[in-house]
C-alpha cells in the first residue's frame, strides 16, 4: 500500500475534532496511540455478537469468544516473530509483564549479591519491579549512565557485566528521549555472561521491525495502547526454555491444570501465567490494530516517521530559546524540548488553547530528568498519522508562547 497521510488520517475519528476551537494536532503518542475505526468496530461488534468466558465453555459463543482471542496470540506470534505462541503471554501492559518477570523469574533465581542492570533512561516501570526484587532478595541495581546526547555509554555497560549480572532490563527505544538502544548489541553481551535480558518495547514495537530471534531477547514486552490497540492489554514474548521454568505469577482460575486443597498443578504455557477471565474484547481488537499496521507496512511508518521527525527537529533548532533533549543518532520520532526560563507546563498549557496535544513533565523517567538536571520537559511524539503541517502549527504555537512569557 502507498502511503497517503490524508487516506489514513480518516481511519482515525478521533483526529478530525476541534479542540478549543482549533483542529486537534495529537501529538502525545508516546502516552498513548489514537485507535483506527477498525478497533472501535471491533469493540462493539465483540459486544453485540460473542460476548463469552472464554476456553471453559463448550457452547458456539464461548467458541467463537476463544477462537478470535487465540487469534490475537497468533498476530502477535507473528508480530514479533516469535517462534510458537504459546511463548506469547497475555498481560495488562509493559507494567504488568515487567512485574510478571520480576516476581517470578526474580523471586526464584535472584540471590543475595546477585546483580540487575538497567539503563538510566528507563521508565519508572522498568525500575521500581527491579527495586522491589532487588531489596527482598538483597540484589544490586545497577545503572548504565548515558552521555549529553542521551545515548547509553556502552564502554560502561561493558564494564557493569560480570558472572553476578542475573537480568539486564533495558527499554528498546526512549519514551523521554527517542533514544533506540542497541538492543542486540546489549543482549549478545549479557549472554557471555549468562544474564538473561528483558527489552521494554513500549515506544519501539509501533516505530520499528522487531524479530525477537534475531534479537535472541529472552523477554520483550508490549503495550496494545502504543500500538493502536485498546488499554488494558499488553503482551510478553518468553523463550520457551526459559517461562517452563518459571513458576506461576498469579493463582486463580485458568492458570491450573488440576486443584485440590492438598496441592494444585499448574496449566501449560501460556496459560500457566494468565490467571483470572482476561480482558477478551480488548484483546480482539488488538488484533485489528496489529493488521492496520501491517496493511500499512513497518517500513513505510518508519520511514514517514523519520521525516517528521527530522522536520521537527530543524524547525525546534531555529528558535533560539529552544534547546532539545535527546540528540542520539538513532531516534524514534519523539522530539522532547525545554524553552530558556519557561516551565514545560506553560508550554503545554498554551498550546493546548491551540488544540495541540503535547505532554509536559518527567514521562516517569525521574531519575533521567535529574541526571538532566531537568524538572521536566515539553514532548511531542509523532504517529503515522501526523503531518508537516501539524508540525508547523507547532513552532506558530511556539511563538505565541515566547510571545506571552518571555
Ligand atoms: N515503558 C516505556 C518506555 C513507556 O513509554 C511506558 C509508558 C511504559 C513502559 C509503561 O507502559 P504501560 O502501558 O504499562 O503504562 N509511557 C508513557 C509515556 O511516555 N507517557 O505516558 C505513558
Amino acid at each position: 500500500m502507498s502511503f497517503d497521510v490524508h487516506k489514513i488520517r480518516k481511519d482515525f475519528p478521533i483526529l478530525s475534532q476541534k479542540i478549543n476551537g482549533k483542529d486537534l494536532v495529537y501529538f502525545d503518542n508516546a502516552a498513548t496511540t489514537q485507535k483506527p475505526q477498525s478497533v472501535i468496530d471491533s469493540l462493539s461488534s465483540y459486544y453485540q455478537t460473542i460476548n463469552a468466558n472464554i476456553h471453559r465453555g463448550i457452547h458456539t459463543l464461548a467458541e467463537k469468544a476463544t477462537a478470535e482471542y487465540e487469534l490475537t496470540r497468533e498476530a502477535i506470534k507473528n508480530f514479533l516473530n516469535a517462534e510458537s505462541a504459546e511463548q506469547i503471554i497475555f498481560t495488562k501492559g509493559i507494567t504488568d509483564s515487567i512485574n510478571l518477570v520480576a516476581r517470578s523469574y526474580g523471586g526464584v533465581y535472584l540471590k543475595t549479591g546477585d546483580e540487575v542492570i538497567i539503563s538510566t533512561m528507563e521508565h519508572h516501570s522498568n525500575i521500581v519491579p527491579w527495586q522491589l526484587i532487588c531489596e527482598e532478595k538483597g540484589a544490586i541495581l545497577r545503572v548504565i549512565p548515558i552521555n549529553e546526547s542521551g545515548e547509553i555509554i556502552f564502554e560502561d555497560y561493558e564494564k557493569l557485566l560480570s558472572e553476578k549480572t542475573k537480568i539486564v532490563a533495558i527499554v528498546h527505544a526512549s519514551n523521554a528521549l527517542g533514544t533506540i538502544n542497541p538492543i542486540k548489541e546489549i543482549i549478545k553481551k549479557a549472554h557471555r555472561f549468562g544474564a538473561v535480558v528483558l527489552v521494554d518495547g513500549a515506544q519501539a514495537a509501533s516505530h520499528l521491525e522487531i524479530d525477537v530471534q534475531d534479537l535472541d531477547a529472552d523477554f520483550y514486552c508490549l503495550s496494545s495502547h502504543k500500538l493502536y490497540g485498546p488499554t488494558g492489554v499488553g503482551a510478553l514474548y518468553g523463550k520457551k526454555s526459559i517461562l517452563e521454568k518459571m513458576p506461576p505469577y498469579q493463582g486463580g482460575g485458568e492458570m491450573i491444570s488440576e486443584v485440590t486443597f492438598e496441592k494444585t498443578t499448574y496449566n501449560e504455557l501460556p496459560y500457566k501465567f494468565e490467571a483470572g477471565t482476561p480482558n477478551i474484547a480488548d484483546t480482539i481488537a488488538l488484533r485489528k490494530a496489529i493488521e492496520y499496521i501491517q496493511q500499512i507496512g513497518k517500513q513505510a511508518i518508519a520511514t514517514y516517521e523519520a521525516q517528521l521527525l527530522d522536520y521537527a527537529t530543524k524547525k525546534l533548532s531555529e528558535f533560539e530559546q529552544v534547546q532539545l533533549v535527546g540528540t542520539a543518532k538513532e531516534k524514534v520520532s519523539v522530539c522532547s524540548f525545554v524553552m530558556h526560563n519557561i516551565h514545560p507546563q506553560d508550554i503545554g498549557i498554551i498550546l493546548d488553547t491551540e488544540g495541540i496535544a503535547i505532554r509536559t513533565g518527567h514521562h516517569c523517567t525521574q531519575p533521567l530528568m535529574n541526571r538532566l538536571g531537568l524538572v521536566g520537559t515539553a514532548r511531542a511524539s509523532f504517529a503515522f498519522y501526523n503531518t508537516f503541517e501539524e508540525i508547523d502549527k507547532l513552532t506558530f504555537g511556539l511563538k505565541k508562547v515566547i510571545k506571552m512569557l518571555s
